[in-house]
């Protein structure tokens, strides 16, 4: 069996205590991948001294040095991409053109994050006072503890690691403990790139050595995306700790369909939305509002289609639904379908596990559609994280984009409509940090703010130009060239 090692200080180490973990396939259990270090606290204070005494030195490297790093990074993601493909297959379960999708979004991540590198902008503004020069620049925070899921174990790690280096930040990675190997590979790629030793370290392990992370002093910020549970404690703690905190926790995300929209369309892109990557992703479309003149129809044509969705290993060429990501979760979301159509829901298709042939080898759900779902309903309010749609009826517009709002989450949202006025209002009232007009609730890119509202964030916004308010702070100068004393709000009033 391969055995793989925590990456510390530019090497490869595995954990002091020896302890190990085994990770298996959701599409083939007897399909053992590795043994990886069950990492303690003495692999996070190993860690914490190599970032911090790194980051002294990283800090002065010129930023679009660090840059041309990050750009070669990007390269390397694009040789192996087919490779890194399929290694996330097998240890997480979506289709290969969905791995290949993950691993793209990271090379998209690491040519934008390089060119930002010669475009952190600073201000400089007028001074109160004569022959004084004011300015204010971004400076790198400090060590970053980054802790990711498993659904995107190569693309959301990216979208913070590559800009917080990218910006003169050094970085400890947690990876899930359900896609250790991607982040095995994500050190090897850095590491070929030639990020130096310290900069970049990778952690193997499990929840509890996320939490020492968290609580470590030698850390200054962390960047987490994950359930909303654990986003909550992670906040509570970097607050007693004073630690900056960045948080992507779970959705609810509604597609609304109006009359007025392609309707075939809008089966394509609920079909797309819901049921890709099984459902697992925390932009996933996990409701569905349909108007009350087209509800029953959408419902029948939707079911039809989703119906012959072909359930497989992601490996082979013709899946396109893979296995959930393990028995654990197949349990939960069966007992969500459970619970729902005790409240009154109607099950349209699905509602079981798939076990015929080689599916029995895996964790696999099949596509569920359960109707009739009002805002008082459990399946309504809470994040399933599986293949289960829930769908609801809009009376009109304005109870549509209610029924879209009436949720504690607000990340990712979509309309289809081909009303003008509708849309316009869609984009000013759904409460989501991102509204598609026309396509579905998945598929943000990477050079875009990404985030949510309420239950969702805490405020920050990951992609784009904006996630360099994450990982930077702000430095303010202020150059007296008078030759005398000039005392602010003093001698100048
Ligand atoms: C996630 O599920 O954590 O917008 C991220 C999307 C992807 C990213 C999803 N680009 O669906």
């Amino acid at each position: 069996m391969e055995i793989f090692k925590n990456y510390i200080n530019g090497q490869w180490v595995p954990a002091k205590s020896g302890q190990t973990f085994k990770n298996i396939s959701p599409a083939n259990h007897d399909d053992i991948i590795g043994e990886f270090p069950l990492s303690g606290q003495e692999d996070v204070n190993e860690a914490v001294k190599s970032a911090r005494t790194a980051f002294r030195k990283w800090r002065l490297v010129p930023a679009p040095k660090r840059g041309d790093m990050i750009r070669i990074a990007g390269d390397i993601f694009n040789r192996r991409k087919k490779e890194l493909g399929r290694i996330m297959t097998r240890e997480m379960g979506k289709p290969t053109f969905e791995t290949e999708g993950d691993v793209q979004e990271a090379i998209d991540t690491a040519y934008y994050a390089a060119s930002e590198t010669r475009r952190l902008f600073g201000k400089t503004a007028p001074s109160e006072m004569p022959n004084k020069l004011n300015l204010s620049f971004r400076l790198p925070i400090g060590v970053c503890g980054i802790i990711t899921a498993w659904n995107f174990p190569v693309a959301v790690p990216s979208w913070k690691i590559l800009p917080a280096i990218a910006a003169g930040n050094t970085v400890i990675y947690k990876p899930s403990k359900e896609a250790p190997h991607s982040g095995v590979v994500f050190a090897e790629i850095l590491e070929e790139a030639g990020i130096p030793p310290g900069v970049f370290n990778v952690l193997l392990g499990k929840g509890s050595m996320g939490n020492m992370l968290v609580e470590h002093p030698g850390i200054d910020l962390i960047g987490f995306t994950g359930s909303t549970d654990i986003g909550f404690k992670i906040g509570e703690i970097c607050g007693r700790t004073n630690k900056k905190c960045s948080l992507e926790m779970g959705g609810k995300n509604p597609q609304v369909v109006m009359p007025s929209a392609d309707l075939d369309m809008a089966i394509e892109g609920v079909l797309w939305g819901a049921f890709g990557t099984t459902g697992q992703r925390c932009t996933a479309t996990s409701r569905l509002i349909i108007h009350k003149d087209i509800y029953d129809n959408f419902i029948n044509m939707l079911s039809e289609k989703a119906s012959k969705l072909k359930l497989g290993d992601g490996l082979k060429e013709d899946t396109q639904i893979g296995p959930v990501i393990h028995e654990e979760a197949l349990k939960s979301i069966d007992n969500y379908v459970k619970i729902a159509i005790k409240e009154g829901g109607r099950l349209v298709i699905g509602g079981e596990r798939a076990n015929e042939g080689d599916l029995a080898k895996g964790s696999f759900y099949k596509p569920t559609i359960i109707a009739d779902i009002t805002k008082e309903m459990t399946i309504f309010r809470e994040e399933i994280f599986g293949p289960v749609l829930a769908v609801s009826k809009a009376d009109s517009f304005e109870h549509g984009i209610e029924l879209a709002n009436s949720v504690n989450f607000g990340l990712s949202s979509s309309i289809y409509t081909n009303d003008v006025i509708e849309s316009c209002i869609a984009m000013r009232d759904i409460e989501a940090g991102i509204t598609y007009i026309n396509s579905p609730t998945i598929g943000a890119e990477a050079h875009m703010p990404f985030g949510g509202v309420k239950g969702t964030g805490n405020g920050h916004r990951e992609g784009g130009w904006t996630v360099f308010d994450i990982f930077t702070e702000w430095k303010t100068v202020y150059i007296d060239y008078s030759g005398k004393l000039q005392r602010a709000q003093i001698d100048n009033y």
